[in-house]
């Protein structure tokens, strides 16, 4: 193709041009008014299009966390792409999703022996979502099809992950997408638990709603109950002291199936490979994403124990036994990029680093108590917030003016709601971690409203 003919395709084409970008969960508009790009990172810092270092708070998105550009895992990604780019797995195969599923079922907890891989964290939940109900019909009790979800969780974007998602304004556009889904109550208690450091003392209990939603619909009727072990998105509520083992306890004697959802949790961010370890609680299902490949190539999965896998495993050898997949699952880019992420972790000790880090961390970020309308501070592992009082009429106004200035000067945090979460890659130093959060200390003197 000529110049002239490549010049004519591209003919009204601005590349500097915001508009067609639809983006997720952002106020498209004012965001195009004043732009945050990226172009580059590494390690812990991102550059901006302005030439500006940012320190990375926030793992990404909750993904990063071997830090970033990880030479082993670009390099795996790299060679992939030149040597086997696709191949599906619906009724074949290719040998890296084997080894990418043995490698992961190897750092699970002790029971989950199978993997079934989707794109997101979001296809994660809805296939755990299905898989749950299929379970209980392939073993007879086809009746079980409510979920349960928890106020203030979040799922996912999909169908099934927004109706069992609890955050009002993430479902209200939305209407009721998915019949029979009912929530638990969420465990947010600042009265109880202000400024608490690790898991809060006070309410266990809160796990017994579940025996109130057994009472109301019949344990006959309810399939499975998601929760986050630590649920990140709406604002980082860790859980109570003895909350997930009555949980878990309560789902058992009912035959609930109990799914953690640990998209954000898996893969050493709270110092032990998955949030089911360090709270020495089995769920059922677990879901993942982001870290799995340390959000260098999308992919999500979903971890099942020999329970739920070999209920499936009982009809012809021929029949397909779950009727359910995407084209990318298992895509070789991604698992490519997942076994050289869980090597890595591995060797370097990242699956565990958090837990050495911990005291510091805490001590750290429990500095930000006292600063201007600051009513709690939380932490666990590599997790950190702060939470503002509200402005009056506008919520979320706060912690959204502090993260524009924190960017401002130089790092990354996530708002969301009136809470500044912090979750940086686990690699961070304690260097970094004194730079990340006197920038912060100082942001949340100096901003005013
Ligand atoms: N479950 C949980 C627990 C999550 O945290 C998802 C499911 C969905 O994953 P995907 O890959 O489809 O996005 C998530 C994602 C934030 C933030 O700032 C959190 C997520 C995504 C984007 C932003 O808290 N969590
Ligand atoms: N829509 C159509 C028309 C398709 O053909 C397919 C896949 O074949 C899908 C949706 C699902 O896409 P994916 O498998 O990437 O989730």
């Amino acid at each position: 193709m000529t110049d002239a003919e490549t010049s004519g395709l591209n003919a009204g084409l601005k590349l500097n041009d915001l508009g067609p970008f639809w983006m997720p969960f952002t106020a498209n508009r004012d965001f195009k008014r004043a732009p945050r790009l990226f172009v580059h990172a590494a390690g812990m810092r991102f550059a901006t299009d302005d030439g500006r270092q940012v320190l990375d708070g926030t793992s990404g998105l909750w993904c990063v966390n071997a830090g970033h550009c990880q030479p082993r895992i670009v390099e795996a990604i790299r060679r992939q792409a030149g040597e086997l780019d696709f191949a599906g797995t619906f009724q074949m195969g290719h040998t890296k999703a084997f080894e990418a599923a043995a490698r992961l079922t190897s750092i699970a907890p002790e029971g989950f022996e199978h993997v079934f891989f989707t794109n997101s964290g979001s296809e994660a939940v809805d296939t755990a979502l299905k898989i749950a109900l299929a379970y209980h019909r392939v073993k007879g009790n086809g009746g079980k099809t409510r979920l349960i979800g928890r106020e203030r969780g979040y799922h996912g974007s999909n169908l099934g992950g927004t109706a069992v998602g609890g955050i009002p304004a993430n479902r209200k556009m939305f209407g009721a997408l998915v019949a029979g889904v009912d929530h638990l109550r969420h465990t947010h208690d600042l009265a109880r638990n202000a400024f608490s450091r690790g898991e809060p003392e006070h309410g266990a209990e809160l796990a017994d709603d579940l025996e109130r939603l057994v009472a109301l619909h019949d344990a006959s009727t309810i399939a499975a109950v998601i929760v986050e072990p630590v649920a990140c998105s709406a604002g980082v509520f860790i859980p109570p002291k003895g909350y997930l083992q009555r949980l878990a306890a309560i789902c058992a004697r009912h035959d609930i199936l109990l799914i953690f959802d640990e998209v954000i949790t898996a893969f050493g961010r709270l110092g032990a490979p998955f949030a089911a370890d360090y709270f020495g609680v089995s769920p059922d299902i677990i879901t993942t994403a982001k870290g799995i490949t340390n959000g260098a190539v999308p992919m999500g999965a979903v971890l099942v124990t020999s329970k739920i896998h070999d209920a499936f495993m009982t009809g012809p050898d021929a029949a397909i036994e779950l009727a359910h997949g995407y084209t990318y699952s298992g895509h070789p880019l991604a698992c490519a990029a997942s076994i050289a992420t869980i090597e890595v972790l591995k060797e370097e000790g990242l699956l565990t680093r958090a837990a050495e880090l911990s005291p510091y961390w805490e001590e750290a970020v429990h500095t930000l108590e006292g600063l201007p309308h600051v009513i709690d501070v939380r932490n666990i592992g590599l997790i950190g917030a702060v939470e503002f009082a509200p402005k009056s009429g506008e919520p979320g106004r706060r912690a959204h003016a502090r993260f524009v200035e924190a960017f401002k000067r130089g790092i990354l945090v996530r708002a969301t709601g009136d809470v500044i979460a912090l979750a940086p890659p686990l690699i961070i130093s304690r260097a970094e971690i004194d730079e990340l959060i006197g920038i912060l200390a100082a942001v949340l003197r100096d901003v005013e409203d």
